[in-house]
């Protein structure tokens, strides 16, 4: 673990700046946050004993930020901080008592606020109009997204005051709007978010400001740059002044200088934080008085004048029925803890991660045991610790699997990975996890193809690989215990769709390492055809895509210089799967049909998927919208249109069939 080369070095940074763009720019994070921090910290290990390898591209020497972003940067003239954190009553006491030592006063007055989960942004007004919306980014340079922060309800256009005003506050995802949201991306087929923060964060940074509207964000704002410049003299004064000036301020503050009365307001809060309509994750203290606020100062990271109780996570016991261990796509086996249903912060959870084996054997989480969980972010259940007291003498340390709980293959850590890896090719878990991938919503989008029935046909040998799943038929479906005819139409009709499928979907489907969803669209755009980006590939020439690093390039030029790839890349072709991008023009164009165009799309199409419709439709400058309105140009019907084909026709928006949309689009 120890001898790490400059190559495993520069590797090991390329996965975190992918991790971290998923993440921050991609709001679609693959790993979670426990497997971030753990090569985050192997990371800052080499860097410590080799600092002379530490490049401006390292995450560690860009912490917390947006990496790029199609959005302008901003520059915060005074930085954007952030508040040191304490997790326990008495680390409140100590801090509470520390500053009251600094500016030698007792029983000092400090407003109390609840700490929003959502997004910290920053809004300037000038003579009385909002002129610029950003991010925080890292605090010193965020991004410029004023154009959708004028999409949010909520944030005044126009104040009375006319001289120069910045304020801040945090941005979030009520969540009512978030299961609302999340249940509409489900039936349009898209990916749903892990939270309402993250939900909030791709909100904010759509390109399409309409986007931005139609997910009704909401603020909070909390904080006024030189309040004094106004005549306020206190915290409490500066909410009251923002809530006059029309500015969305939470109401559930209160000015406290005694630890009882802090005490009851921690309680109260944390007790009630899953009834509130909006995510909280903790309580703010902050002096009231801005007089000894200036006194306290900052330090480049967080103001001494204040702090924030996070809560404890929400939690659960239960008990241990069995560690199971799965075999991924990638090779990679991972244990997951088998419980006892319990229900937890609105779910019933049965299963949680455990991550590897050096993570279970940290927990030392065994057969048997009873066990805390809590959900990491509110939402991804985790074991937190085992109830020790009710461990059975005979209870045994778990031991690391040898073997693959599958095919039987000897396991291996391969480059001192913390992983345990398969690596026998034809590992059968393997195989059908991806097939599954590929039939997943975000790739072929196969309808019918899930994990039961992939295992299926994977155990009676009707599929092994990629193509065959292009060559089942009837007689062959009909062999499967189970499926009766109409269920085999079914299928066969949505394997026979996903043949249209535009390249972006086919790219990300065949499960190349680093390729994921964005990586995909872009390379896709890029190079339109798959057999045009194969022939450049050979050519060993930079693909030259913003974001793309080496790390995706030589995954894609390793995986398609394998000819058991091309020539299965040529059955595909054979049996008429679609290896293009399908739209024309990446640029839009004013003579398109549809530029500048409020389209809605309904009912099901024969040719397209929604989103594949929505990306053709953008590319050629459509506003694709959820719902139709009197402003609504053209409305796009499939089969089975249902309501909103109703109100276009009572509203005499211009109507377009399936039919009328391929004579356009040809
Ligand atoms: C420069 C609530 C949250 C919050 C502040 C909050 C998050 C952040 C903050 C913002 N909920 N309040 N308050 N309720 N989620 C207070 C950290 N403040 C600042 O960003 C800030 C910025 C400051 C002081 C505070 O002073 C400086 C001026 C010039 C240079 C350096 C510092």
């Amino acid at each position: 673990m120890n001898n790490y080369s400059y190559e495993d070095y520069i590797k090991l940074k390329d996965q975190l700046n992918i991790y971290r763009r998923q993440y921050y720019t991609e709001d679609a994070p693959t790993v979670t946050d426990y497997e971030y921090d753990q090569q985050y910290q192997a990371l800052l290990k080499i860097e410590s004993q080799h600092s002379d390898w530490i490049t401006a591209d390292s995450p560690s020497q860009n912490v917390g930020g947006a990496i790029s972003s199609a959005f302008p940067k901003f520059h915060h003239d005074i930085p954007m901080l952030s508040m040191d954190d304490v997790f326990s009553k008495d680390e409140v006491k100590h801090s509470v008592e520390r500053i009251e030592k600094v500016v030698n006063q007792k029983s000092l007055d400090f407003n109390l606020e609840l700490k929003i989960d959502g997004l910290a942004i920053s809004l300037i007004y000038e003579n009385g109009r909002l002129i610029k919306g950003s991010t925080r980014g890292d605090g010193i340079t965020g991004e410029d997204i004023t154009p959708n922060i004028f999409q949010i309800e909520d944030i005044p256009k126009t104040i009375s005051l006319k001289e120069h005003l910045e304020v801040r506050g945090e941005c979030y995802l009520g969540k009512d709007n978030f299961a609302k949201l999340n249940e509409q991306r489900l039936e349009d087929g898209e990916n749903t978010f892990a939270n309402p923060r993250n939900a909030a964060a791709g909100s904010l940074r759509q390109l399409n400001s309409n986007i931005t509207k139609s997910r009704h964000l909401q603020t909070f704002i909390y904080f006024i740059i030189n309040p004094q410049n106004y005549g306020l003299k206190t915290q409490s004064e500066a909410l009251k002044q923002l809530k006059s000036w029309g500015f969305a301020t939470n109401e559930k503050n209160m000015v406290i200088n005694d630890f009882k009365q802090v005490s009851s307001f921690i309680d109260q809060y944390q007790e009630q934080r899953l009834n509130l309509p909006y995510n909280i994750d903790g309580i703010v203290f902050k002096v009231n008085n801005f007089e000894l606020q200036n006194d306290l100062g900052s330090t480049v990271k967080v103001p001494r004048w204040e702090f924030a109780y996070k809560f404890p996570p929400i939690e659960a016991k239960t008990h241990i029925r069995t560690i199971e261990w799965t075999v991924g796509r990638t090779g990679v086996v991972t244990p997951t803890a088998v419980m006892d249903p319990v229900s937890l912060a609105g779910t019933t959870v049965r299963k949680a991660t455990l991550h590897n084996f050096d993570y279970l054997r940290q927990k030392d989480v065994r057969l048997g045991d009873d066990v805390y969980i809590f959900k990491a972010g509110d939402i991804i259940p985790e074991v937190d610790y085992v109830d020790l007291n009710s461990r059975k003498n005979c209870s045994k340390q778990y031991i690391e699997p040898t073997y693959c709980p599958d095919c039987g293959a000897r396991l291996v850590h391969l480059e001192d990975e913390i992983a345990l890896r398969c690596i026998n090719p034809m590992c059968p878990a393997q195989i059908r996890a991806h097939l599954e991938h590929f039939a997943s919503r975000d790739a072929m989008n196969i309808l019918g193809l899930g994990s039961r029935v992939v295992e299926k046909l994977y155990d009676l040998e009707l599929v092994k690989e990629i193509p065959d799943l292009y060559k089942l038929n009837e007689e062959k479906l009909h062999k499967v215990p189970g499926f009766k005819e109409k269920s085999i139409q079914k299928l066969l009709e949505n394997i026979q769709n996903s043949k249209n499928r535009s390249l972006e979907r086919l790219l990300y489907g065949l499960g190349i390492r680093y390729v994921g969803k964005t990586a995909a669209l872009k390379i896709a755009q890029k190079f339109r055809d798959l057999e045009n980006l194969i022939k450049f590939l050979k050519t060993g020439s930079d693909l030259n895509i913003d974001t793309i690093g080496s790390a995706i390039q030589n995954s894609l030029v390793n995986y398609f210089e394998n000819d058991k790839v091309l020539i299965m890349i040529n059955e595909l072709k054979t049996l008429k799967v679609n290896l293009n991008y399908l739209s024309k023009n990446t640029i839009a164009n004013s003579n398109d049909y549809f530029y500048n165009k409020k389209v809605v799309i309904t009912g099901t199409l024969k040719k397209y998927s929604r989103r594949d419709l929505t990306q053709i439709l953008q590319a050629q400058g459509a506003i694709v919208t959820n719902s139709v309105s009197s402003k609504t140009d053209y409305l796009i019907y499939g089969s089975e249109a249902g309501s909103k084909l109703e109100k276009a026709q009572s509203l005499k928006t211009p109507l377009i069939s399936e039919e009328k949309l391929n004579e356009i689009l040809q």
